[in-house]
């Protein structure tokens, strides 16, 4: 029998009181948000990775990025020398993302309307697994048909630093640490602010290993 991919019955971290904390006009994180829901998302993210597991992927100047990617929904993010795009394939597979599990839909809905945003539907979760020294660089989500719903970041596993800036590259950022179970929302006049992620530090977390796992949910097509 295949090993899962998850331990998903190891103990879980003390878990941090839910609060909500402003860091944009229309931009919150909410602390421990994902934490009660921890038992139904993780063997629906086993499933998901199951058919579509993680892999490198290359930028279009020909960098391969630090952090493995893989999707589900109806429409998947990918990047390669011909550009960054959604895709309704797996282009290692060449079959379709695998569908989003409907916990990550009530989630991901359940967050939007906790920071203000009540009809969100996403058609994409990229889900996004850094190990330490994986980062993200500043970068605006920009290949979204239309800016109007909101994004929703859920952070799972080990600590990370997320730099939260403005619409230029060169603006100052914050920086928000975020813990496992917190989930960053920002969309409405904050949609289009860089953002990343600062290289995860070594780690073990008691439940995910040595990994951060995030999902970044949106409306794409
Ligand atoms: O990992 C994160 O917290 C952010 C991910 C992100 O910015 C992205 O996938 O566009």
């Amino acid at each position: 029998m295949k090993p899962p991919l998850l331990d998903l019955f190891a103990d879980a971290q003390p878990q941090q009181a839910p609060r909500n904390e402003q860091i944009g006009e229309q931009s919150w994180v909410l602390r421990g948000f994902a934490l009660p829901w921890l038992d139904r998302l993780l063997p629906a993210l086993n499933t998901v990775l199951a058919a579509a597991p993680f892999r490198q992927m290359v930028t279009p100047g020909g960098f391969t990025m630090s952090v493995a990617l893989s999707s589900c929904g109806t429409l998947g993010w990918t990047t390669d020398r011909s550009g960054y795009r959604y895709s309704g394939n797996d282009p290692q597979t060449g079959q379709p993302w695998p569908a989003m599990p409907e916990v990550f839909v009530q989630l991901a809905q359940a967050a939007a309307r906790e920071a203000g945003f009540a009809e969100f539907v996403p058609d994409s979760c990229l889900i996004n697994r850094y190990v330490p020294g994986a980062k993200m660089s500043l970068h605006q989500d920009k290949n979204e048909t239309s800016y109007a719903a909101p994004i929703v970041s859920v952070s799972l596993g080990l600590p990370a630093m997320f730099l939260f800036g403005g619409f230029e590259r060169s603006d100052k950022t914050q920086k928000v640490p975020l813990l496992h179970g917190d989930i960053v929302v920002w969309g409405g006049v904050d949609r289009l602010r860089y953002h990343g992620v600062l290289p995860i530090k070594d780690g073990h977390h008691p439940r995910l290993g040595e990994q951060r796992i995030n999902f970044t949910f949106r409306t794409a097509g």
